[in-house]
């Protein structure tokens, strides 16, 4: 038996678990990662903490290695997986906080585009934030961000893109929108790693959200600018 296979987490203090949190991330260990999460919110961390601080850090580090061509992606796969199942736990968490319904968000993934990590996060926290979510799931085409807008009258529209070469397809989108006199019906908001302010400005969006927490603020502020203007016109 190798040393790792009889740490027990529950005798690290909080620093050491983390550190260990990320290299069972890293390494892919779900059922740690589960562990790690429950002996954190045990402890009385906030499950927004337990997010930020243990698994989107986490994930970060991965990302380096990576890019750095030091992990492949069925490894990086078994790590989102690992993530995934911590997420899993958390997000009833972050639901309870919930407000009274605030608004309906579609998000999806742009077409050419697999990753899911950081829009299930946003739409996890949207949701926790008394948000209704419908989402449209990853590698979405044009045709399908239309059908769910018709389908469910959201007042916010959200895209995530991961890659440098899928973020142009946000403006084939709302591109698109324009086209079709759409536009203006709807609050567009965009996210993913590739991604800034300067970008969501020159796509047309209405707003550039760096992460999950900004997304929130953006949509809060965002509608409430949208019902000021629908009282004063
Ligand atoms: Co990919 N990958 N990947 N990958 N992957 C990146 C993005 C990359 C930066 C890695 C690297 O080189 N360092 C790189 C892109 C380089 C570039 O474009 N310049 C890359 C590459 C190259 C690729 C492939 C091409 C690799 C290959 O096949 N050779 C391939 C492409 C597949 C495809 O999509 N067609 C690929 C595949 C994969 C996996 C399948 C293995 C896996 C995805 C699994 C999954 O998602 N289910 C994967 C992963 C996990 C990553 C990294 C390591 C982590 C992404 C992640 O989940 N981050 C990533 C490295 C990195 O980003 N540092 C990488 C955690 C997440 C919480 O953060 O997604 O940024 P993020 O979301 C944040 C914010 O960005 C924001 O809020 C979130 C929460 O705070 N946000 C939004 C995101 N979307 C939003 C939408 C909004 C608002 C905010 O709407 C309103």
């Amino acid at each position: 038996m190798s040393d790792e296979e009889i740490i027990d987490l529950a005798e690290l203090d909080d620093e050491e678990l983390l550190a260990q949190m990320h290299d069972d991330l890293y390494d892919g260990l779900a059922e740690e990662i589960e562990e790690g999460v429950n002996v954190l919110l045990g402890r009385g961390w906030e499950a927004y903490r337990v997010l930020t601080d243990a698994l989107v850090e986490g994930m970060r580090i991965v990302g380096v290695d990576f890019r750095d061509g030091i992990l492949f992606v069925p490894e990086v796969l078994m790590s989102a997986n690992a993530m995934k199942s911590g997420m899993a736990i958390l997000r009833p968490l972050l639901a309870e906080a919930g407000a009274p319904r605030m608004g309906k968000m579609v998000i999806g993934t742009v077409k050419g585009d697999i990753h899911d990590i950081g829009k299930n996060l946003v739409s996890m926290m949207m949701e926790g934030a008394g948000f209704e979510v419908i989402d449209i799931g990853i590698n979405i085409p044009v045709e399908t961000y239309l059908e769910a807008l018709e389908e469910h009258q959201p007042d916010i529209l959200g895209m995530s893109a991961l890659l440098t070469t899928t973020m142009p397809y946000m403006k084939v989108v709302i591109d698109t929108l324009e086209e079709k006199g759409l536009r203006d019906k709807y609050i567009v908001m965009v996210g993913g790693a590739p991604l800034n302010e300067e970008f969501g400005e020159a796509i047309g969006a209405d707003a550039y959200c760096r992460d999950a927490a900004v997304a929130v603020e953006m949509a809060k502020d965002l509608i409430a600018r949208k019902h000021n203007q629908l009282a004063a016109g």
